[in-house]
């Protein structure tokens, strides 16, 4: 039993020994985020490597995540914290057009471990949407995650639109294609290429 073992159960989409494994490997004692970061994420990384090659096609990617998610929910609660305390309140999802989650869910369930009260849209969430329950829950934070080159556009778009109807929301933004580069020209507040990374950037402005 190994890390090795649930980078494997991953790549052969075992949705149905996952669990074990990592409980097994958190029995050993490893640490949660050893778990996530060299088995869990690294096998999407190699996942997302095969579909660039062509050697796997969108029904094993998402067979992929959907094992990956399993293993997650082991770890969840081990990333959650104290709710007594809450620091501030964020609402996140993925931007328009875009289906991936796995990442902002990351992201969500460590700003929970961090003591903030978090409103997740979930995926394909427009400007309006992110507006209506900021306003709705009293927000601070607004936070996007994008995948795809394609939906930066989106991310784009609802930024500027955001700071352009409440300048007082701080808008941090994150997802593989994003960087400080683009977050800096599109008007956010903040940007990081990791959901720890995004945690402490909503810190700062706590
Ligand atoms: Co998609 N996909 N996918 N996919 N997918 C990528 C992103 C891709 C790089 C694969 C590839 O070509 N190698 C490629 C994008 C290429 C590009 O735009 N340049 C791609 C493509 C092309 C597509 C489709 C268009 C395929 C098709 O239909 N032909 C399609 C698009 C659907 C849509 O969104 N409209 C599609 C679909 C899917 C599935 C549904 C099958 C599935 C998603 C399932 C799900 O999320 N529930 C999927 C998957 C699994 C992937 C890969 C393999 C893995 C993504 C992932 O979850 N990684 C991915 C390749 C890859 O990334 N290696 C790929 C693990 C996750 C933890 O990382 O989300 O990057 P990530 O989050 C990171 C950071 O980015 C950051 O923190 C996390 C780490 O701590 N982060 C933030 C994320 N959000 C943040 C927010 C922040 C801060 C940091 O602040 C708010």
């Amino acid at each position: 039993m190994s890390l090795d073992d649930i980078y494997d159960a991953v790549l052969e989409y075992d949705d149905d020994g996952i669990s074990d494994l990592v409980k097994q490997e958190l029995d050993a004692e490893t640490p949660p985020k050893v778990i996530l970061d060299e088995a869990l994420i690294e096998a999407l990384d190699e996942v997302g490597r095969c579909f660039s090659d062509g050697t796997i096609f969108v029904p094993e990617m998402l067979m992929a995540a959907e094992t990956m998610k399993v293993g997650l929910d082991i770890l969840r609660p081990l990333f959650l914290g104290d709710k007594s305390t809450i620091i501030g309140t964020a609402v996140i999802g993925s931007v328009k057009g875009d289906m991936h989650d796995i990442g902002k869910n990351l992201v969500a369930m460590m700003l929970e471990g961090a003591s903030f009260n978090v409103i997740d849209l979930g995926v394909d969430v427009d400007t309006d949407r992110f507006l209506a329950a900021a306003h709705e829950h009293d927000a601070e934070f607004i936070m996007m995650s994008a995948l795809l080159t394609t939906t930066m556009k989106a991310m784009e778009t609802s930024v500027r639109v955001i700071k352009d109807e409440r300048p007082d929301l701080k808008v941090i933004v994150g997802g593989a294609p994003v960087n400080q580069s683009f977050a800096d020209a599109i008007g956010a507040n903040g940007y990081s290429d990791d959901a720890p990374g995004a945690i402490s950037t909503a810190r700062t402005f706590v």
